[in-house]
């Protein structure tokens, strides 16, 4: 008998198979991930039983095999009436449960009236403005029977009392509303950015919904925690998790604070990640959770188990999907989905395979509904708890996880929680650094993706969209807006208005309870735009001007010879001009998707263009005046929220108007093949999708700017 094999032999082995080729894998997080893990990297670590805590293996004992995740696909567009329909399609076609994307002018606390949101009613979500539309949107579905999830933040207090009183009117009572509110302000702040209010106002709308829900509606989760936004922004996995669960501790901390009992309110938190493609590291990310949620919550205090139990919601990562060769995102989605489900989540949305230029179309919803439908009747994969517990890797992962967002976690309590991190900044920091490393990565091919800047198709389909017609949205919206006003009871809207007024004015107590108040506005037919201002007026409107990272997109660079070219271009531009060539990053609308924006300005910055980062929420006028006062050369819209087709137009007439037509404007972000035409007989220079690699752009800017720039094919061949 020979000697059972080590792990020297092993070793030797495989350096001998690979010739001494290193083979550790080095991840973004800074995690190493070895070719072969044993039961040596698992001593000591004890994974426990499912339903047991501190449950890394899940939250429930028999998990899917007692009943499935709940497929809750996150959906809204144009009016109530078009959203109802929808849902009750997908609902008829297998979903399980609701989840409402409102419009961005909504998201922002505007009635669909209101100027600054031209472009943006009903564009990126469903348009909600007053409780009929709220009626409307669920009419049919029974509220105490389908539970539903609503995204909002900012307007949370106008929204959630729509909800409530919805329900009332058919004939639910608030204690059976079952679902979840996102309220999670603070990864708004952070990366998210549909803030309304300051932060400490902010603050207190979610202690206020706390108490409310607390004491009102017992099955309904107060707040979906989400570092899902933290990963599209860039975040790594470690990042995500850690500030993910350290905004957690936050709230609880603000929660007690208010005079809440822990037990009282802290079973109804819940949770919301990403899942991106590094499959098992999101498996072992969800397991990581778990853990470090149930640790930081004993530490906090809490008695009852149920408060120390992180319950989730997934979505695959809309930044991980391409606009080229988009049937491969129907692979990655399935993948993530896998992930998500390995990990033990509660309730996943899966991504549809346009989710990069538009939003999903029938057909593409029901690619992704079914990716999971799939998986849970097709496969068997539900009928085992925690298949992959055991796995030296995913324990090894799940373990050096917790260590490393512990580190994290750590450095976010030492500095007194995360409201003062967020308000220093360097949470955001470090998300757009990882966000410019990452970008620079996939630019040089680095990372790979496939359709993208590797195995890239010659010609690509053009895939029918989904397409919005907004202008007829708001005339309908106004209409209903109209109606409602001439038919409240005047005097008594405008009391229960005045009673939210003065509690958003007084301190915090039962009596100010801006969620018990507003559903008395709500009962009385005010709207959303009212309710939000009533708070505006003693809260204020919150405002912040970007700040781009500088040297992390140019590091990889050193000694490229295209970087180098780009790099001399803009000197050479700059010799010309006398001044370097300038640049404004506009935001237009009330779109806060901000890491492309983020992005460029870094990397435009890095290869020696002068950047104005533009605000956030800015009108075309706003801009064109920005871009005026700044002596730009080149304004850069980037859009992600649907509105480019109302809004650069406009830009671009604008500096018309002011005789300005020399100032370039180009555009980027999620725009649809379709409209590239549109945007260019509308004067758009240059067009940018998802997928653009951003020295090319560059590259672009420079010739637009007069510099004869060679392409890139002639950079390699001069090599
Ligand atoms: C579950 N149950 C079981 C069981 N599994 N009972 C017995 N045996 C089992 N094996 C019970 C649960 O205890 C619960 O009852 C009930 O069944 C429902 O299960 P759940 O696991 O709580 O699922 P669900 O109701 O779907 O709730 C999941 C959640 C919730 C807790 C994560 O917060 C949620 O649905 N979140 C969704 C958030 C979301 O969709 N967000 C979209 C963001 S999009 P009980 O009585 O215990 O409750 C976005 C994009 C953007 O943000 O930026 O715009
Ligand atoms: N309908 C469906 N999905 C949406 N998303 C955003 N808005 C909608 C909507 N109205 C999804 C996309 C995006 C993520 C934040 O949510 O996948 O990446």
């Amino acid at each position: 008998m020979t000697d059972k094999p080590t792990l020297s032999d092993w070793s030797a082995l495989a350096a001998k198979e690979v010739k001494g080729r290193d083979l550790t894998w080095h991840t973004p997080e800074g995690i190493n991930v070895k070719p072969l893990y044993t039961a040596e990297d698992v001593a000591g670590w004890e994974p426990g039983l499912p339903g047991f805590a501190p449950f890394t293996r899940g939250v429930r004992a028999s998990m899917y095999a007692g009943r499935p995740w709940t497929i809750r696909q996150y959906a809204g567009f144009s009016t109530a009436e078009e959203s109802n329909a929808f849902y009750r399609r997908n609902l008829a076609a297998g979903q399980k449960g609701l989840s409402v994307a409102f419009d961005l002018a909504t998201h922002r606390g505007y009635d669909s009236d209101h100027p600054r949101v031209v472009g943006d009613v009903g564009k990126a979500g469903v348009a909600i403005d007053t409780i009929d539309d709220m009626k409307i949107l669920f009419d049919g579905i029974p509220l105490d029977q389908m539970s539903v999830s609503m995204t909002m933040n900012g307007a949370v207090i106008p929204i959630l009392a729509f909800f409530i009183v919805a329900g009332e009117e058919q004939g639910v009572d608030r204690k059976l509303l079952d679902g979840t509110i996102q309220n999670d302000i603070l990864k708004e702040f952070m990366v998210r950015n549909t803030y309304i209010y300051p932060p400490e106002p902010s603050m207190r709308i979610i202690s206020d919904i706390f108490g409310y829900t607390s004491r009102e509606m017992p099955k309904f989760n107060s707040i979906s925690i989400s570092g899902y936004h933290m990963q599209e922004a860039g975040a790594t996995q470690v990042q995500e998790l850690a500030f993910t669960i350290a905004d957690g501790a936050e709230y609880v901390r603000y929660g007690v604070a208010s005079g809440l009992d822990i037990d009282k309110f802290a079973g109804r938190l819940s949770f919301f990640f990403a899942i991106g493609m590094n499959f098992f590291m999101e498996v072992a990310k969800l397991r990581a959770a778990r853990v470090l949620w149930y640790r930081v919550m004993t530490k906090l205090g809490a008695r009852d188990e149920r408060s120390k139990m992180l319950r989730t919601h997934c979505q695959t990562s809309g930044v991980s999907l391409t606009e080229q060769d988009p049937y491969n995102n129907v692979i990655r989605t399935t993948i993530e989905a896998m992930a998500a489900m390995l990990g033990g989540t509660q309730s996943l949305h899966t991504n549809a395979l346009d989710e990069a230029i538009a939003l999903p179309t029938d057909f593409s919803a029901r690619i992704a509904r079914n990716t999971q439908i799939v998986i849970q009747e097709e496969t068997g994969m539900t009928k085992v708890v925690d298949p992959l517990g055991g796995s030296y890797y995913v324990e090894a992962l799940t373990k050096q996880l917790v260590d490393a967002a512990q580190e994290i976690i750590d450095r976010v309590e030492a500095e007194g929680g995360m409201a003062k991190a967020v308000a220093a900044g360097w949470p955001k920091a470090m998300i757009e650094e990882a966000a410019a490393a990452r970008q620079a990565r996939v630019d040089r091919g680095e990372d790979v993706i496939v359709g993208v800047n590797k195995y890239r198709l010659a010609n690509e389909d053009l895939l029918e969209t989904l397409e919005v017609d907004n202008t007829k949205v708001r005339e309908a919206q106004i209409a209903r807006i109209e109606r409602v006003k001439a038919g409240r009871d005047e005097a008594k809207c405008q009391a229960a208005l005045d009673a939210l007024r003065k509690g958003a004015a007084g301190p915090a107590t039962i009596e100010n309870n801006l969620l018990a108040l507003a559903v008395e506005c709500a009962r009385a037919r005010a709207t959303l735009g009212e309710i939000s201002a009533a708070m505006e007026e003693s809260f204020d409107r919150y405002g912040t001007v970007p700040t781009p990272v500088k040297g992390v997109y140019a590091a990889p660079y050193k000694d490229d010879s295209r970087w180098d070219q780009v790099v001399n271009g803009v000197k050479a531009v700059e010799r010309r001009l006398g001044r370097k060539p300038k640049l404004l990053v506009a935001k237009m609308g009330q779109d806060g998707h901000d890491r492309g924006a983020n992005v460029i300005a870094s990397a435009f910055g890095d290869m020696g263009f002068d950047i104005v980062s533009g605000p956030l929420f800015q009108t075309p006028e706003e801009t064109v005046v920005l871009a005026l006062e700044s002596g730009v050369d080149v304004v850069g819209a980037s859009s992600l929220a649907a509105g480019h087709k109302t809004l650069i137009p406009e830009l671009i007439q604008r500096l018309r108007d002011k005789g300005r037509s020399d100032v370039k404007v180009i555009a980027g972000g999620v725009i649809p093949p379709q409209d590239y035409e549109f945007l260019r007989n509308a004067g758009v220079q240059g067009i940018y999708g998802p997928g653009s690699n951003v020295v090319e752009c560059a590259a672009d800017v420079l010739r637009l700017l007069g510099h004869n720039m060679p392409p890139e094919n002639l950079a390699e061949a001069a090599e």
